[in-house]
């Protein structure tokens, strides 16, 4: 018999991003025997009956629910674990909260800045424990980033660049809303590429480099009409297809962010750099157990960029895997935050991203898409404490 404290999960959504969370859920027990606390796969929420009800045979779920607010009224859940589109995040997030429910949300945190501030509001008031899914914080070579920077090898930091590109919305036959599209609809998802993609580039950087100020963008929507899959009709399209912006940082450096569904070629291209003083280091999604490094103290004549395999026992979370060499993948992002919920309950410290920290990240969204429509510089607003 397990003395491992349970935690109840109810997942609401089952598309690709209730997978992820339900592989992470699975798999923590095996790789990350020593928590304290284990997550149970209690129950799962979709609105079609047969859907769900696969979706729990195949993961093991105890038990289907076709209403959210089902979930979140059951005495057996202790965590709600929001997986749904955007434009539902809130109202769950805000009635989980009520319920005293735990909350892991799906990124991003909302779908503009001031249903974010109602759901930072509500869990402060329920004082429950909550998390986002920025994912590609916990990847082993982004993490080993973060602790190169904070080690200060880097020196004082000019420059950090950040892409997210993909190609899948190119052709104009691509719908917007409904089931699979609804990231293309603006009142589902509240913008395109800027809360999909580069909130995800946003949250890393200022976890990596502090607070950015303010910024400058200019979005593009290549694709003006599309086919509505709720409606049937051709409708304008309301999301930016493409956006860049540069910004500074609290810390005096220049950022600079490309992110775009156009880039033939490119299907996730999530890429960072950073340049210090001292040192430069950058990381590519699609090989991403490597983190390259430069020393500029190297040696003269060996000096140059390193490729670093992480995948070694002393680098973040590659003990608990395989044998030095070895190396895993995008799935174990989301693994190692179940891993780090289930830890924090433990230590009683918050587990980051929180609602508070998507917030931030949100302010950026915001004023970028403020300043795409202004054709002017916005402050955002954003308040960074070190994490
Ligand atoms: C969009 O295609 C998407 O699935 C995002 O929604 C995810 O957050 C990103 O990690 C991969 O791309």
């Amino acid at each position: 018999m397990s003395q491992k404290k349970e935690v109840r999960i109810g997942l609401i959504g089952t598309g690709f991003m209730g997978r992820t969370h339900s592989n992470g859920y699975k798999r923590i027990g095996d790789f990350f025997p020593d928590l304290a606390y284990r997550p149970v796969l209690k129950a799962v929420c979709a609105r079609s009956k047969d859907k769900v009800q696969a979706f729990a045979e195949q993961w093991g779920y105890e038990s289907t629910e076709t209403d959210w607010k089902a979930v979140i009224n059951r005495k057996d859940i202790d965590a709600v674990d929001i997986c749904t589109p955007n434009d539902t995040h809130a109202e769950i997030a805000i009635a989980a909260a009520a319920a005293g429910k735990m909350i892991l949300c799906e990124k991003p945190l909302s779908r503009n800045l001031a249903e974010g501030q109602k759901m930072v509001d509500a869990i402060k008031k329920a004082g429950v424990r909550n998390t986002v899914w920025y994912n590609y914080r916990r990847l082993p070579a982004v993490s080993l980033a973060k602790q190169l920077v904070d080690s200060g090898k880097l020196g004082k930091i000019y420059h950090y660049r950040a892409n997210f590109l993909q190609d899948w919305t190119i052709s104009a036959d691509v719908p917007q809303g409904g089931t699979g599209t609804w990231r293309m609809d603006v009142e589902a998802a509240g913008s395109g590429v800027t809360g999909d993609l580069l909130a995800h580039c946003i949250d890393t950087a200022m976890w990596l480099n502090g607070g950015i100020k303010d910024v400058s963008a200019v979005t593009e929507t290549f694709v003006k009409q599309r086919m509505h899959q709720l409606t049937g009709k051709v409708e304008p399209v309301g999301i930016d297809d493409a956006c860049i912006f540069h910004c500074h940082f609290d810390n005096g450096s220049l950022g600079l962010f490309e992110s775009t569904r156009y880039a033939r070629g490119h299907k996730a291209l999530y890429t960072f750099e950073i340049n210090g003083a001292n040192a430069s280091i950058r990381w590519d999604l699609h090989d991403l157990n490597r983190l390259e490094y430069f020393d500029h103290r190297d040696e003269s004549i060996v000096r140059g960029w390193r490729s670093i395999h992480v995948t070694d026992g002393d680098q973040p979370y590659m003990n608990k895997w395989w044998v030095p060499g070895l190396g895993i993948g995008y799935e174990h992002s989301f693994i190692h935050q179940a891993a780090d919920f289930m830890k924090s309950l433990e230590t009683g410290e918050p587990c980051h991203p929180t609602f508070e920290d998507a917030l931030e990240t949100q302010k950026v969204c915001e004023a970028v898409i403020d300043s795409a429509r202004s054709r002017s510089w916005k402050d955002t607003g954003v308040a960074w404490q070190e994490k």
